[in-house]
């Protein structure tokens, strides 16, 4: 076995909403595999604060000023990456909002919100880089999906329909242009600690862990949340040539949840 398949030496990635969080870490671990960082976010303060973070790390991360959901921003970014850097060679589609409302009470506009981020843009993105990859002759597409690919839960209506379509999104992709030697996953995180779900593991006035908090950690076979560092080599793999032959899957980083019934009471 070569392990040089798991390199990503000298490949173009572009990791969308890497600024912090999960897309952090998943763009610090292909840079320690070798690879080009690209990331957008959409404000000044979020972009000054990602690239320092980025030299921290020594990391020469170029960042870019895009809104994933504006299918013109999209275009030019992925042009001034080609120009910048060379052709993509690596997308995480990894940008993404949630918001939990009783779907009853969710405004219309605040659904196709969470729609348009976590499913429409990353058809935009997908389909202003797959010209490139082919071009190219290989290209890596990773959608990050979700629990919430398979299962539902109060709330996240809109969310779950979202990374639900995401998922067969990825596979759609995968079926469409897999000839082209462009292979398709998804990454389906578990409940992972990040700003997304800090208002889940917030410290009650009285001092005690939320109650969602020692829920999922009772649901969790690894008994722990997640961190973005969990998600590092998996992204990986799914980036590297050690996975050409892995196409149309989602590979679910959750500490076994889908797997587990829960505990006997
Ligand atoms: P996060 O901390 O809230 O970060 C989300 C990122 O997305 C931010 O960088 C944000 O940038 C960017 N973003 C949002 N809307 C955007 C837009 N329209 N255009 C460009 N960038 C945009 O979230 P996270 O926890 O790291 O999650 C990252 C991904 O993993 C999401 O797709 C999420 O659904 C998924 N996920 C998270 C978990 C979890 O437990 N945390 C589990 C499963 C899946 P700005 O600074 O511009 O807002
Ligand atoms: C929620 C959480 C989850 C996680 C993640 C789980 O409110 O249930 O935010 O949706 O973000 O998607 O995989």
């Amino acid at each position: 076995m070569d392990m040089n398949k798991f390199s990503l030496e000298g490949k173009v990635a572009l990791v969308t909403g890497a600024a912090y969080g999960i897309g952090f870490a998943i763009a610090e671990a292909y840079a320690a595999a070798g690879a080009k960082i690209a990331f957008n976010c959409r404000g000044q303060k979020h972009m000054d604060e990602a690239l320092a973070a980025y030299k921290e790390k020594g990391i020469d991360a170029k960042g870019y000023f895009c809104d994933v959901t504006d299918e013109e921003q999209v275009k030019q970014m992925v042009a001034d990456i080609e120009k910048d850097l060379g052709t993509i060679d690596i997308l995480v589609n990894n940008a993404g909002i949630i918001k939990r409302i009783p779907m009853t009470e969710m405004e219309c506009s605040d659904f196709r919100q969470v729609i348009d981020i976590d499913l429409v843009a990353p058809f935009i993105v997908a389909k202003a880089v797959i010209p490139g990859m082919i071009k190219k002759g290989h290209g890596k597409i990773i959608n990050i999906c979700s629990m919430m690919s398979e299962l539902g839960r109060e709330t996240v209506s809109a969310y779950a329909a979202a990374k639900g379509g995401l998922k067969m999104l990825t596979r759609n992709i995968c079926s469409e242009y897999g000839e082209y030697n462009i292979q398709c996953n998804g990454i389906g995180p578990g409940y992972i600690a990040t700003p997304q779900t800090a208002p889940l593991r917030e410290r009650q006035a009285d001092g005690s862990r939320h109650p969602f908090d020692q829920f999922i950690v009772s649901k969790t076979p690894a008994g722990r949340w997640g961190t973005p560092e969990d998600l590092m080599g998996p992204a990986v793999f799914l980036a590297s040539d050690a996975s050409d032959f892995v196409n149309g899957h989602i590979l679910y980083v959750d500490g076994g949840i889908l797997a587990y019934i829960g505990k006997q009471p």
